[in-house]
């Protein structure tokens, strides 16, 4: 007997191995993915649900752990398909279909693309989106670029190294930061908006938590708003939204810079942010804004510890199982000095990896302040989980 371990976090190795013993592809990545490992938490049930679950679990080989109002289930997907089919379903069961149908919908079709503004960016590669700050006080690249000439060579040489949305932000949300009145903040972004799109540099984000910029940016040409806030800021942002075709990343965080640090208190972590998350989109959705336009973001840094951010960077599948298109931007954060010792202005090749370790994990977003060294990475992590 000859025995072979293969790798369990991609159905790559099962199909190769079926094609290699002369399964047809088709079917070969069909069962590859049937017993391809899920995992998901059923939170909130009731009694006669968990039992349902326990006595389904000991029947179809799944293993389910429970506790109070709570399920945990661990099966292949193949095994857990009949949970969200209204005619495969046990009895009593009945109540958990659609979440879980929604679940394994995205899990077997995730997002291939993100609608923003009559354009459509393709997300089978990662795509980069490089910060344009002009902002006087940002925390790593402050004061540089603040006139609209500086910001146009910058943002010429983001798009130089690849990248594919540019991210225009005219309020510092470090920490801290001092805010700025909104017409203050126009005044920052919006010709720069008008000037970058003018030059045929874009497509165009703006990164805003409130309505009035996000207005004017979109006159002015953006095509996505960026709202660090999660639409929770300014009450008019969903509507502003609504009303328009613009892309919106729908970012996590606590509270606002001032008092962030003070509620970064998890019992586990990607799982509230994920729910925090869903929340959020389900605001932005019961506003008028399409599935197909949105994208989610954990918001590295906002409301988190650096233990908190490396746990939540190593669960981001929980986030990719939202349905949406996921966002990051670890870029020269605080956690990546925690760990490897270097100051905000030596933080790029950390960034890099961050980004790759992110892409292996659902993200395909990525927000960085210099993208030449966070593409490389990104070109090596694609070129591994996009071998077949
Ligand atoms: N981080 C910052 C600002 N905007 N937007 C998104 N979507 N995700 C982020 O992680 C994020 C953001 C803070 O960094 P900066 O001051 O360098 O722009």
């Amino acid at each position: 007997m000859k025995l072979t371990a293969l790798a369990a976090h991609t159905p790559e190795a099962v199909r190769a191995a079926l094609a290699a013993r002369g399964w047809e592809a088709q079917p070969a990545w069909f069962a590859a993915n049937g017993v391809q490992p899920l995992l998901v938490l059923l939170e909130e049930i009731t009694e006669a649900e968990r039992e349902g679950l326990v006595r389904w679990g000991a029947k179809a080989g799944a293993d389910v752990l429970t506790g109070e109002g709570w399920g945990l289930i661990g099966a292949a997907a193949s095994r857990l398909a009949p949970l969200a089919r209204p005619d495969r379903l046990p009895p009593g069961l009945e109540g958990l279909a659609p979440e879980l149908g929604r679940f394994l919908a995205s899990y077997a079709e995730p997002p291939r693309c993100w609608a923003i503004a009559g354009r459509t960016l393709a997300l089978e590669h990662p795509v980069l989106i490089g910060v344009v700050n002009v902002t006087p006080d940002s925390f790593s690249d402050g004061g540089r670029f603040t006139t609209v000439d500086r910001a146009v060579a910058q943002a010429e040489r983001l798009v130089a190294d690849g990248c594919e949305l540019l991210d225009v932000g005219g309020e510092s949300t470090r920490p801290g930061a001092v805010t700025v009145g909104e017409r203050e903040e126009i005044a920052r972004v919006a010709p720069v908006i008008e000037d970058l799109a003018r030059r045929g540099l874009g497509p165009l984000s703006v990164d805003t938590r409130k309505a009035a910029v996000a207005r004017a940016a979109l006159g002015a040409g953006a095509a996505v708003v960026n709202d660090v806030s999660g639409l929770s800021f300014d009450p008019a942002m969903a509507g502003v939204l609504g009303t328009s075709e613009a892309g919106l990343i729908v970012m996590h965080m606590r509270g606002t810079p001032d008092t962030m640090d003070s509620l970064a208190v998890y019992r586990h972590v990607a799982a509230e942010v994920a729910a925090e998350l869903g929340a959020a989109t389900a605001r932005a959705e019961a506003a008028g804004v399409g599935r197909e336009r949105i994208v989610v973001d954990p918001g590295f840094g906002f409301a988190k510890t650096p233990e908190q951010n490396f746990r939540l960077l190593d669960e981001l599948a929980t986030l990719a199982g939202l349905g949406y298109p996921v966002a990051v931007g670890p870029s020269r954060k605080r956690f990546l000095g925690a760990a490897t010792g270097r100051p905000v202005d030596d933080r790029d090749r950390a960034t890099a990896v961050a980004c790759a370790l992110a892409w292996e994990r659902g993200a395909r977003l990525f927000r960085v302040h210099d993208a030449a060294l966070a593409r490389e990475a990104l070109r090596v992590a694609a070129a591994t989980t996009n071998a077949r």
